[in-house]
């Protein structure tokens, strides 16, 4: 009899992928089905926003010295909680954490894996149902197999990521991950509870015709970026344009839809903040790998962000990601 089911699981494709790849053991594919579980159990808790008591905030303050939503706190136990039972991760740093969480047993000591995450970003989206999401890193530890992981093996450039990825649950909810062989997006069936294979080998277009920025900050901005957002003014069909400005304030939705339909996301540096707003591990570093597998590029405006050397685990930078073109022209103003 023939089989007519063509669309893949998440657990399906990751396991089709680790089998072609020589001495793999699978673990990757486990630590991904992991994570898909903890976001399962967010998008019912996002899903019931409004109904159940998970709007609004713990009563807390962050590391950041951000107010923390239940959601926030919620959604960090349940992605800490898969990692931390699962086979694959040695630990694990959040920004919501102030240090890094070391699992510290016999499996996790001799797990290949540490995992960094924005658990809910676009936090001040939740109450008003905007679309928000959840962002991850997975690097390979640098210490030795067998031993307790060390904050060294968080303090890695994003360019050593093997895995990076992002859930957006926004209309529908889907994740979305990068290996160094593909960006891949899976959207949740909620019929049957599983992440089904529905975006295979995303690229983001060379050329896009949307810029995200907040403008309400335009006036505190360098003089390349206010030239660079003029410019994006001022395109029309002669040269490309014309541009649309596009910006819900979550990175995660503003990024998914530029990643499909092409365009350059910025959070820059502004006068109160020199370092930017964005945290370099949990958000930039994610989404430059993606960005970067899918073709476009990614910036702190001096530097390739997954070049960076962080020196702290919750240190920001400032952000210029999206399309290549729009990129290299937004390079032309920072020389
Ligand atoms: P969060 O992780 O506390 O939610 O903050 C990150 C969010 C990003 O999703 C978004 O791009 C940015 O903050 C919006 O900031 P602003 O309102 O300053 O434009
Ligand atoms: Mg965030």
């Amino acid at each position: 009899m023939a089989l007519t089911r063509k669309i893949l699981t998440l657990d399906e494709f990751t396991i089709q992928q680790y089998r072609t790849i020589p001495n793999a053991t699978g673990e990757l594919s486990s630590l991904l089905r992991d994570i898909g579980l903890a976001a399962k159990r967010v998008n019912v808790e996002v899903n019931k926003a409004g109904l159940a008591d998970i709007l609004g905030y713990d009563g807390s303050r962050n590391i950041q010295g951000e107010e923390v939503m239940k959601l926030d706190v919620f959604a960090n136990n349940q992605f800490m909680s898969v990692l931390k039972n699962g086979i694959s991760c040695a630990g694990c740093a959040s920004e919501e954490m102030d240090d890094i969480v070391v699992f510290d047993d016999e499996i996790s000591n001799n797990s290949k894996y540490v995992v960094m995450f924005d658990p809910v970003d676009g936090s001040n989206n939740i109450d008003v149902n905007i679309s928000i999401g959840t962002i991850f890193g997975v690097y390979r530890r640098k210490s030795k197999p067998g031993t307790p992981c060390t904050i060294d093996d968080f303090l890695q450039p994003g360019i050593n990521q093997v895995a990076a990825g992002y859930i957006v649950y926004g209309s529908s909810t889907m994740l979305v991950y990068a290996t160094r062989r593909g960006v891949n997006g899976f959207t949740l069936d909620p019929s049957i509870g599983e992440f089904c294979l529905s975006h295979p080998g995303i690229t983001c277009p060379e050329h896009g015709k949307i810029y995200s920025v907040n403008h309400g900050n335009f006036f505190q901005y360098e003089d390349f970026v206010k030239q660079y957002i003029a410019g994006c003014q001022q395109k029309n069909e002669t040269n490309g344009g014309p541009y649309s400005q596009r910006y819900f304030g979550s990175m995660v939705a503003d990024l998914h839809r530029n990643l499909i339909k092409g365009g350059i996301f910025m959070y820059p540096a502004t006068a109160d903040n020199r370092n930017g707003k964005l945290r370099l591990q949990y958000e930039c570093n994610p989404f430059a790998f993606i960005i970067e597998v899918a073709g476009g590029k990614a910036t702190n405006g001096k530097e390739r962000i997954l070049d960076i050397q962080p020196t702290a685990l919750h240190q920001r930078t400032p952000i210029f990601i999206g399309s290549k073109a729009m990129l290299e022209e937004l390079e032309s103003f920072c020389a």
